[in-house]
This record gives C-alpha cells, structure tokens and sequence, in this order.
C-alpha cells in the first residue's frame, strides 16, 4: 500500500493512504540501516498484516528542508514578527536561501503588523525582492489573512520560523483550526515550544498545511560558498555585469551587486548578511572533511 506521513512521534508515524485511512507504523530496520529516516509528507509504502505493520519504503523525494523537518512541500511560509519576538534576520536569511536550495518556495509573513507597523514596513522593505511572496499580516486582528489564503490555495505548505512569531494562530485564523497557541508568558515559565511536535493537516482545497515547532537557532546545509550567491534573486539582474565571472560579491574589484547595494537598489541589510554567511560558509567547506 501507499500513503503519505503526516506525523510522526517516538519512532511511529501515522500514515494517510488514498481512501482517507489513517495508520500508525513504524519503520522497517532495513530503511534504518539504510539510513533513511522518514520525514512528515514523504510518501511511502508501507505493509499492514497482524502485529507487522511497517513502513517497507520511501518514495523519491521531490524535495527535503532539514528545518523544518520536511519533505515534498511546496512552499514555506517564513513567519516572522513585527513585535515580540524581535526578528531575526539572519535566521530568516538563512531560511530563505535553505528554501531555494531544497527547491522550494519561499514566501515570507511579517506577522503582529498590529504590534509593529513601523517595524513591519521596514521588514517588508528590505525583502522585498527576496521571496516568492511578501505578506504583512496581523493573525490577532485578521488582516491581510485573504491574500495569504489565495495565494497558499490548493498546495501543500509548512510554516517555519521563531517560536512565539504567531504561525499555530495563522494557521488557526486561515483555516478555521484549532492548533494550540501559547502567550508568551507561559512560554517562558514551560521554557518549551507551544507547538511540540509536526503535523500536516489536509484542507478542504485539496491541499495540506504542516505546522512546526519554531527555533531559535538554525544550522545552515552545508552549501557550496561559490553557490550562495545563485540563491539570492536580489543579485540575479545584476550580477552578470561583475568584472569577474567568479565574482562572490565580497571583496572583488568591478562588482555591480556592490555597486546596486550603494545605488540603494539591493537591500544593504540583505547583503551585509550575505557577506557574513558567505564567510561562515566559507569557513565550514574549508573545515568539512575534519
Ligand atoms: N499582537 C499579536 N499577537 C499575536 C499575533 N499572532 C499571534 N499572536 C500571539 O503570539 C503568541 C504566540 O503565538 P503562537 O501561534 O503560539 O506562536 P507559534 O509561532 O506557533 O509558536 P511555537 O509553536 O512555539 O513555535 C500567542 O500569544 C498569540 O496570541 C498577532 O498577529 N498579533
Ligand atoms: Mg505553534
Ligand atoms: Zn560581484
């Protein structure tokens, strides 16, 4: 048989199969040895006889994020906060060229607009031509929620992001769902995520909304440091006019994406950023066979 996780917990996932039949299954050693560990949203193939039911396999994955754990979606919503939690940058940086580099979509939310206006133009402003799709909401006082809606209809997508930004309570006000959300103050008495655990939920549109628990922290893949700059669209009209055809847009003479940062027309923020995990990245591939 055949199905897709939606969950899974302790080593068992429940598995959705094509009549809408839920099952909890394990999977089989022959894929631990492999070391293939089932992601939420893999489709797999599992056996169910009595007192043996596994999961025998997982089939090609389309795509895989390591944070959020996930496989086979297409598009993440990167939540960030206009309010409390402040934003963090990098870490939404770090997101954003992650989704490129698994292939796929990346769509940015600025949340508790109601908390920050100010501070929720300027986050706009400065990914502007980062995502997919840039949505300043407020989940608390409904607004902008209509646009995100439409523009998630029908396809299979996972929120991501600091804990405490507001994506279980999206998700609740897109949806009309009752996920568990959490004041911040509780947060920092239970020290633990409101969210525990990763769940994909099927939508009456036909497509699935995966909630996760958010971090604060967020090793990036190992990526190629010469690659970083290919998952920045900012760069991508511009950096053909680079004096050198290896240009990483760090420290060359006669670079345009340096020369478009002073023009104002790339983000100063969004390339700073980029300077210092190109250099992290640099660091790492140096170090990788240690
Ligand atoms: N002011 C304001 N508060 C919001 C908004 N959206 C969510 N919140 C509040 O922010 C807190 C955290 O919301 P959650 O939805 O639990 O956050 P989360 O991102 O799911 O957090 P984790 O599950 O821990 O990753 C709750 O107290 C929400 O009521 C918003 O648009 N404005
Ligand atoms: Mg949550
Ligand atoms: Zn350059």
């Amino acid at each position: 048989m055949e199905g897709r996780i939606i969950k899974g917990i302790g080593g068992f996932y429940t598995v959705l199969d094509a009549a809408g039949c839920q099952h909890t299954l394990r999977a089989q050693a022959k894929l631990r040895r492999q070391r293939m560990t089932p992601l939420v949203g893999d489709r797999v193939r599992f056996t169910i006889e009595e007192d043996n039911n596994w999961i025998t396999g997982i089939l090609p994955r389309k795509n895989c994020l390591v944070r959020p754990p996930v496989a086979n979606v297409d598009k993440l919503v990167i939540t960030v906060s206009a309010g409390t939690p402040k934003a963090d940058l990098l870490l939404t940086d770090r997101l954003l060229f992650g989704c490129r580099h698994a292939a796929v979509s990346p769509i940015l939310v600025v949340n508790k607009a109601d908390e920050g206006e100010e501070e929720a133009r300027r986050i706009a402003q400065c990914y502007r031509d980062a995502s997919d799709g840039l949505f300043v909401v407020s989940a608390l006082e409904e607004q902008g929620l209509e646009e995100l809606r439409e523009a998630l209809s029908g396809t299979v997508h996972a929120f991501g992001g600091q804990s405490g930004v507001g994506k279980s309570t999206l998700i609740n006000r897109l949806y009309g769902l009752t996920l568990t959300t959490g004041a911040l103050s509780d947060r920092i008495e239970r020290g633990k995520n409101t969210t525990r655990h990763i769940e994909l939920i099927c939508l009456p549109d036909g497509g699935m909304v995966l909630d996760t628990p958010g971090f604060n922290v967020l090793e990036s893949g190992l990526i190629e440091p010469l690659q970083l700059r290919t998952l920045y669209p900012e760069f991508l009209p511009v950096e053909g006019g680079c004096r050198f055809e290896t240009c990483v847009h760090n420290k060359e003479p006669g670079c345009m994406v340096k020369r478009a940062v002073v023009a104002g027309e790339i983000d100063r923020g969004r390339y700073e950023r980029y300077c210092i995990l190109y250099e992290e990245m640099l660091q790492r591939w140096r170090e990788r066979y240690d």
